[in-house]
């Protein structure tokens, strides 16, 4: 018997744990992320649950369709919000609220705040929920100064100060990857205990990687050093092998293959989108963060992503993120475009 890897069996490190972990390197820390991070965890354990009986279930649809019975369905997308929003406000520890589902940022009841904000998309890539294809939930977290005076602008914030982000990937397995600020840990669900149990310890994104992954049906829109860059991954000059093309449109689990497998994910600015599509607070902030602490880069085509400070809440950026060699071969161009302009 191979008693070494009987104990790694057995000695089974579960999300909580590992937080508890890293909270004792913060003497002065009472628990209070710890208990916020249970309730996210708590969120996405039931929008697992739900993605996985969705067609079972007939939660897929349009809101506001009636079921056989003749109720209201509510589509996975409002389902997994109304989760998300009442797990976070009632574990105590938030005081604003932004979700891509919601309009206006959410301020929590006095009574109930805590010190966070959390900005978060519960159900990202929701075009894919009705074939299958692999979805997530996307969040960050931000510490306001005072909770009695919030604003906000507590909200409206530049990425870099985010204290936590990450993603649950719902897929062939349930996959939560977090960073609180000192590199990227993976967790996957096991079903049978209900834990999120530690699988990939310290993400490290390759220097360089061999896949670009993009929506190339909107190439004829692409500024020039966009269309260069697709152009070298394809036909490169220096005598490397093209590049693979992976596009899943579902930015949880192109993000997720970049992490583990490197290569450089790009939904850039186009004639038709000047801003790009993806929204900054919640989904290029968190992930940006997450590329970072793995050893790569995000980028927006202007600047370093966390760098920018958005003025309203659903704001959106072209985003390149992924191995930072990759990353740093795109930033040439766009310094190459503005020379010659
Ligand atoms: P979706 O429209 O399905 O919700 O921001 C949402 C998002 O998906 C991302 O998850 C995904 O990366 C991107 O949009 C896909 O956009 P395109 O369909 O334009 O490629």
């Amino acid at each position: 018997m191979d008693h070494a890897a009987d104990a790694h069996r057995t000695d089974l490190m579960t999300i909580t744990r590992h937080v508890l972990n890293e909270q004792t390197k913060h003497p002065e820390s009472r628990g209070d992320f710890t208990i916020l991070l249970s309730h996210i965890v708590l969120g996405c354990k039931f929008v697992c649950t739900s993605v996985n009986k969705a067609g079972l279930a007939k939660l897929l649809g349009l809101a506001g369709e009636k079921n056989v019975q003749g109720e209201d369905q509510k589509k996975l997308d409002v389902l997994s919000n109304e989760v998300f929003v009442k797990a976070l406000i009632s574990s105590g520890q938030t005081c604003i609220l932004v979700s891509e589902e919601d309009e206006e940022a959410i301020f929590v009841d006095p009574a109930l705040r805590g010190k966070y904000c959390v900005v978060f998309d519960p159900l990202d890539g929701s075009s894919n929920i009705d074939c299958g294809v692999s979805i997530g939930t996307i969040f960050g977290i931000y510490m306001v100064k005072d909770k009695n005076e919030v604003t906000i602008n507590d909200v409206l914030q530049s990425g870099k100060n985010m204290l936590a982000a990450g993603y649950c990937m719902y897929g062939s397995s349930c996959t939560l990857v977090l960073s609180t600020g000192s590199g990227v840990n993976g967790f996957t669900l096991d079903p049978s205990l209900g834990e999120f149990i530690l699988t990939h310890p310290n993400i490290k994104i390759p220097k360089k990687g061999k896949i670009y992954s993009v929506n190339e049906g909107n190439a004829k829109n692409w500024d020039g050093p966009t269309a260069k860059f697709v152009e070298k991954c394809k036909f490169p000059e220096d005598g490397c092998s093209p590049k693979s093309l992976r596009y899943i449109g579902s930015m949880v689990a192109d993000i997720h293959r970049t992490l583990l497998y490197g290569g450089i994910f790009l939904y850039p600015a186009d004639k038709k989108s000047p801003d790009g599509k993806l929204r900054v607070l919640y989904e290029v902030f968190p992930m940006s963060f997450l590329m970072e602490q793995a050893g790569g880069q995000a980028f927006t085509g202007k600047q370093r992503a966390l760098d920018l400070v958005p003025t309203n809440i659903h704001q959106r950026s072209p985003i390149f993120l992924g191995s930072y060699d990759d990353v740093e071969e795109l930033k040439a161009l766009y310094a190459a475009e503005e020379r010659n302009a």
